[in-house]
């Protein structure tokens, strides 16, 4: 018997195809709710930072579209982190998977509700990682996770991170949306 998973998640990919419009290019992978499920697919698929630049993976709670459009999306907001571009090899990897096992392990605990999913992205500009949850206005749950992940992908306190609602960030052209929270 497999060790069943406290939610069901699914992976998404975003192909970078500028021929079609942003939500013609994310594909559902797969969706599984057991732990050896998810290792099968981690240890099948390719690592994020060997994916072409301009792709994304998604990991969202099964019925959840990566996206800001889903209901359970759009009044949210996400704890964004940057990489600086040498740290594709060097760290990336890294910090995806330890954010996978952040979901699936739970580790938002009774804030887990607010938790959608996360997203890493591709760029040659500098690759993007980020948590997305399900309500920018809840002020305490939004700090809370957010020190949590930091604490668990070991992000130092000198480095702070940035919260996004995801309505500034749709609106947002060019430069980078405000923080409506920082840890
Ligand atoms: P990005 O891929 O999140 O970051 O957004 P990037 O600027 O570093 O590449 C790039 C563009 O993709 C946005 O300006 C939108 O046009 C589109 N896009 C991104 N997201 C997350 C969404 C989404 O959730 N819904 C829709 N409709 N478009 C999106």
């Amino acid at each position: 018997i497999k060790h069943p998973l406290q939610n069901k998640w699914a992976l998404w990919f975003y192909k970078n195809d500028r021929t079609k419009v942003w939500t013609a290019n994310l594909k559902l992978i797969t969706a599984f709710d057991t732990v050896e499920d998810f290792w099968a697919l981690y240890n099948h698929v390719q690592k994020a930072s060997k994916i072409p630049p301009g792709c994304d993976y998604s990991m969202f709670k099964d019925g959840i579209q990566p996206m800001w459009e889903d209901d359970r999306n759009k009044i949210g907001g996400r704890w964004l982190i940057n990489f600086d571009k040498q740290k594709r090899m060097s760290q990336l990897d890294k910090y995806w998977l330890e954010t996978l096992l952040c979901l699936i392990g739970e580790a938002f605990e009774e804030l887990s509700d607010d938790i959608c999913g996360a997203v890493v992205n591709i760029r040659n500009r500098g690759d993007k990682l980020s948590l997305w949850t399900a309500d920018a206005r809840r002020g305490d749950a939004t700090v809370k996770i957010g020190k949590k992940l930091k604490e668990r992908l070991c992000v130092p306190d000198r480095l702070p991170i940035g919260y996004q609602a995801h309505t500034d960030t749709m609106t947002k052209h060019g430069s980078t949306a405000k923080d409506r929270y920082r840890v």
